[in-house]
């Protein structure tokens, strides 16, 4: 039978079809798609864990007990699972381990564009990569048995083009594959550091068996057209080779770790002139100029962002696109929170107050960008608690090191003094943008926000931060987090209370607030950057999408109040227009959050009455 599926859902299926029955991760761009479609079929068991190192141990737990397991992250969330990644490479899995990185060339949703062909070098772990959905599903079934051959982890690596991209699959029924025994085996299981050095060889010699499999693997192709021009390619770089360049020949390479070098010398010796093309770094390129084989690749074409059939066209035949030119003059459209969108309060007051915000990865990212320019900063998941922390070290309220003694003696706020957390400095009286808040969404709070919290009450910190609870992953498409209360199942599951976890974390100061309460959260914004201990301000709202019950009556605007100051605006309210001169709501967008009404200044905007039924 044969169906239209994503990359994601291919390997969904093939994970399924090879007798898979386990699979952990974190949702994130564009992997976030394997995991539900997983989820779905019957005979194996997923979960969303709160992060991405916590996915890969229990998917580590799972084959080391003889199971087929799956963890699937995103290419940032490998950083995250980094720690585990490099030492299960040694310890080797019994049962089978398959970890998805989806990367993001071109970071369509994403913070970098880090290559994760990298992480399999330096792990040694081996690496397919499909090139379209049926591949996709094809290799999932390699990797799976690869694993257990070779006693090995195996990364699939997809990118946002096979992910999201539609293709027709060829289905196959279910495998039942046993559950492989388990056998206490510390000298390889448990990597204390005489046992990790011997392991070390084992990988080795895995190693070189690996080199010789990648020679003979099927889905590393010469396909012979031109003996002119050879391209070296993989993924969706094979895709946009044919398109742009059909005359050339290629050497399709699903295993780009470790790489086919008998094979590719064989292809280098069948033509004239042999290009690599790959998105991001040059890794096939310098691998295989270190073999001392001649190629050319990044001369041509750029380390940043996707390739295209057009560019590989202009780039390499030097002619010019046959693509119509871009519309010109269309308004640019900068994404904005929904109407009703619980972050939008929030962020109105902190770019009113202009504090310093060390913000972080979710909707709220968009807090950011104009109108609100409210977020200094967004590094990766967990670092809004964090790096407040390091600002109020140095910028504000305790251990301030310019007040430092020349003469080296020690300020009260340095290690070794062990005063009571009151002893730091009160900011009172400090100007708005020396007062730092730290940002989190509830996800990310349970992703790596805990720890933050930890460390500024461990280190007498003093910090302010904001959880931002809708009670959901929006960013990723409404994934349930360990403060929805449902698993991924969307049945109930335990919910963990976030203020319960900040006391639990020595946090006295907890305070829940309603992020359409304007005038209560300013309060708290004040109080709290003024006060010298750590405190937590839960901003509580619904996301619109996940609960489609919260939206009120519409706003209007009464034109003979209304001057026209255009303060609504400063919301940033997709709902909020200028029609004919007049400032107006539209009514099909308005979710009747009433943050509108509380911010204009001639009380010109109240709620609809509801139509009296007749
Ligand atoms: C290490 C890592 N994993 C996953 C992601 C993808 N991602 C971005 S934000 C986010 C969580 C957003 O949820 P939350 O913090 O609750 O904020 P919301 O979007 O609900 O406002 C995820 C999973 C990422 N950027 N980095």
């Amino acid at each position: 039978m044969l169906e239209l599926m994503s990359g994601n859902e291919a390997i969904a299926r093939g994970a399924w079809e090879c007798g898979a029955t386990f699979g952990a991760g974190y949702p994130g761009t564009p992997s976030t798609e394997i995991l539900e479609a997983f989820a779905q079929y019957k005979g194996v068991y997923a979960e969303w864990s709160p992060n991405e190192k916590v996915g890969l141990e229990v998917a580590i737990g799972a084959a080391f007990a003889g199971a087929r397991a799956m963890a699937v992250m995103k290419h940032v969330g490998v950083n995250v699972a980094a720690d585990p990644l490099f030492t299960v490479s040694y310890t080797g899995t019994n049962g089978a381990l398959v970890i998805i990185t989806a990367d993001d060339p071109s970071l369509h949703s994403s913070q970098n564009e880090q290559d994760n062909r990298n992480y399999a070098k330096f792990a040694k772990i081996p690496m397919l990569e499909p090139a379209d959905s049926q591949e996709a599903k094809d290799l999932v079934l390699s990797a799976f048995e690869m694993s257990e051959r070779y006693d090995t982890p195996v990364f699939l690596r997809m990118t946002t083009r096979i992910c999201h991209s539609m293709g027709v699959v060829a289905l196959g029924p279910r495998r039942a594959v046993p559950r492989r025994p388990y056998v206490k085996n510390a000298n390889k299981n448990a990597m204390v550091p005489s046992h990790a050095y011997e392991r070390h060889f084992a990988l080795e010699r895995r190693q070189t068996l690996l080199e010789a499999e990648s020679e003979t693997f099927a889905g590393n192709r010469i396909e012979m057209r031109s003996l002119q021009v050879g391209v070296v390619t993989s993924g969706i770089s094979y895709q946009n080779v044919r398109e742009a360049l059909p005359e050339f020949s290629t050497l399709k390479i699903a295993m780009t770790y470790p790489l086919p070098h008998q094979l590719i010398r064989n292809f280098a010796s069948q033509v004239n002139k042999l290009y690599v093309v790959e998105e991001n770094r040059p890794f096939l390129e310098e691998e295989i100029l270190a073999t001392g084989i001649a190629v050319e690749g990044k001369q041509q074409l750029l380390r940043v962002g996707e390739l295209s059939a057009s560019a590989l066209r202009r780039r390499i035949l030097h002619r010019d696109s046959a693509q119509q030119p871009a519309v010109e003059g269309l308004p640019k459209r900068a994404p904005q929170f929904c109407p009703g969108c619980l972050h939008r309060g929030i962020f109105f007051l902190l770019a009113k107050r202009k504090y310093i915000v060390t913000g972080d990865i979710g909707c709220y990212g968009l807090a950011a960008l104009p109108p609100y320019n409210a977020m200094d900063s967004l590094i990766c998941m967990g670092a809004g608690l964090t790096m407040a922390h390091g600002f109020d070290k140095v910028v504000t309220r305790s251990g301030n090191p310019t007040t430092e003694d020349t003469e080296g003696n020690k300020s009260p706020g340095s290690a070794t003094t062990t005063g009571p957390l009151s002893s730091a400095s009160s900011v009172v009286g400090k100007p708005p943008a020396e007062r730092v808040v730290g940002v989190v969404g509830d996800s990310t709070f349970f992703h790596s926000g805990l720890t933050g919290v930890a460390n500024t009450v461990f280190n007498r910190g003093v910090s302010t931060f904001l959880i931002l609870d809708n009670r959901i992953t929006a960013m990723t498409g409404h994934q349930p987090d360990p403060a929805t209360g449902l698993a991924i199942d969307r049945k109930p599951a335990p919910r963990i209370d976030i203020e319960a976890a900040c006391r639990a974390l020595g946090v006295r100061r907890v305070f829940r607030v309603n992020a359409f309460d304007l005038p209560g959260m300013d309060k708290l914004l004040e109080a709290e950057t003024a006060t010298a201990e750590p405190s937590v301000i839960i901003v509580e709202g619904p996301c619109i999408f996940t609960d489609r019950d919260s939206r009120q009556p519409t706003f209007l605007v009464d034109q003979a109040r209304c001057v026209k100051c255009r303060g609504c605006f400063r919301l940033g309210c997709p709902a909020i227009t200028i029609e004919d001169g007049e400032v107006r709501i539209i009514a099909d967008l308005c979710w009747g959050c009433g943050l509108c009404a509380q911010v204009c200044p001639k009380k010109a905007i109240s709620q609809a009455q509801p139509e009296a039924k007749p």
